[in-house]
């Protein structure tokens, strides 16, 4: 079976794998499907988020604005791992994690996005040639894009907007080359999720389930675009690709947002294509208590979560972990970014 071949350069090191996970937090149910509306819900959130505490002036500054295709994340304490027992060595032990707030993309980067931000970087001095990136049409997910490529296009597409890069190399913004930048997570600028800020993002605010929605822990082809198997947790009755995007030359990658958002209005949390996170890969980050919000400090492998269109419900669950040599890419990895929240005013409240 071909389709998701695995890219890397020679001498890279080999894939590894698998998994991990679980929970907590906070807002909202947004409206699936509904962009315009989970935006707007946005708006509403954050200004509570940001209200000013009893003792502060009478008159509070409007609250920030959501940026456009972004959901706001309050921060708060997760148990991070797998709950059920079922995953992988390195899903455990459970682990409570603390999560500061930010935004995250709606949904994984398109191929239409890409290659605009592309464009402008790569006039610009930003090489974003290790991978092929491609996508089946310009609403789906991007993919054929290495660790590398997703972090220097993060500092295009903040350049572009006038933010501030996240990553640096040397004191600048790291535009070429492959390196292990240093990430400011304070900078406003756009960037990979940190492992647990997207597994606290997949959770939607729900405790100790197995996939990114609430309510029940089961998945199907209404659900997200995964391949059909025999877990009894697939109630999709299918062995094989998702009946609605399989067919002619594979990745069988579905338009963004094709279905239900989870709690927190992200789409597509569980299957489509694999997304790529800051952290290296440890797989015995459970192993330790301690709170590292931006993972170990070196490694060979970066993390990649939630599953794909090419795999089986299990690589799909909020917990299950994978990772990739950063110069790595396939047909099945893309990723998503995310923004700091806005600190809060010399003098004002915010919580
Ligand atoms: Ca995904």
């Amino acid at each position: 079976m071909k389709g998701v071949e695995r890219r890397r350069r020679p001498g890279a090191a080999a894939t590894v794998l698998l998994a991990s996970g679980w929970l907590l937090a906070a807002p909202a149910a947004f409206a699936a499907g509904d962009l315009g509306a989970t935006i707007r819900h946005g708006v509403g959130w954050m200004g509570s988020l940001l209200r000013r505490a009893p003792d502060a002036p009478s008159v509070s500054p409007p609250p920030p604005a959501v940026p456009a295709g972004m959901a706001p994340i309050a921060g708060g304490r997760f148990r991070m791992g797998d709950a059920f027992g079922e995953g992988g060595a390195d899903e455990g032990p459970l682990r409570e994690r603390v999560v500061a707030g930010f935004y995250m993309d709606l949904t994984e980067v398109t191929l239409a996005r890409w290659q605009q931000v592309s464009a402008w970087g790569e006039a610009r001095g930003y090489d974003l040639v290790f991978s092929g990136a491609a996508g089946v049409a310009t609403n789906h997910p991007v993919h054929y894009v290495s660790w590398y490529d997703c972090v220097k296009w993060c500092n295009a597409r903040s350049e572009m907007e006038g933010l501030a890069p996240c990553y640096t190399v040397g004191g600048e913004p790291y535009r070429s080359g492959e390196s292990a930048p240093v990430c400011d997570g304070a900078a406003d600028g756009y960037r990979l999720p940190t492992e647990a800020e997207w597994e606290y993002a997949a959770r939607g605010g729900a405790a100790g389930r197995r996939f990114p929605w609430d309510g029940a822990d089961d998945i199907g082809p209404d659900r997200a675009n995964y391949r059909g198997g025999a877990l009894g947790y697939d109630r999709g009755g299918r062995d094989g690709y998702h009946p609605r995007y399989e067919g002619g030359a594979m990745p069988f990658t579905s338009p963004v947002a094709a279905f239900p958002a989870n709690g927190y209005g992200l789409y597509d949390m569980a299957g489509n294509v694999w997304e790529w996170c800051w952290d290296w890969y440890d797989a015995a980050a459970y192993a330790s208590a301690e709170n590292l919000p931006q993972g170990p400090s070196f490694g060979t492998l970066r993390v990649l979560r939630g599953g794909s269109w090419y795999d089986r419900a299990d690589r799909c669950r909020v917990a299950g972990r994978n990772s990739l040599t950063p110069r790595g890419s396939g047909s099945d990895l893309g990723f998503r970014t995310v923004r700091a929240l806005p600190r809060p005013a010399a003098g004002g409240a915010g919580e």
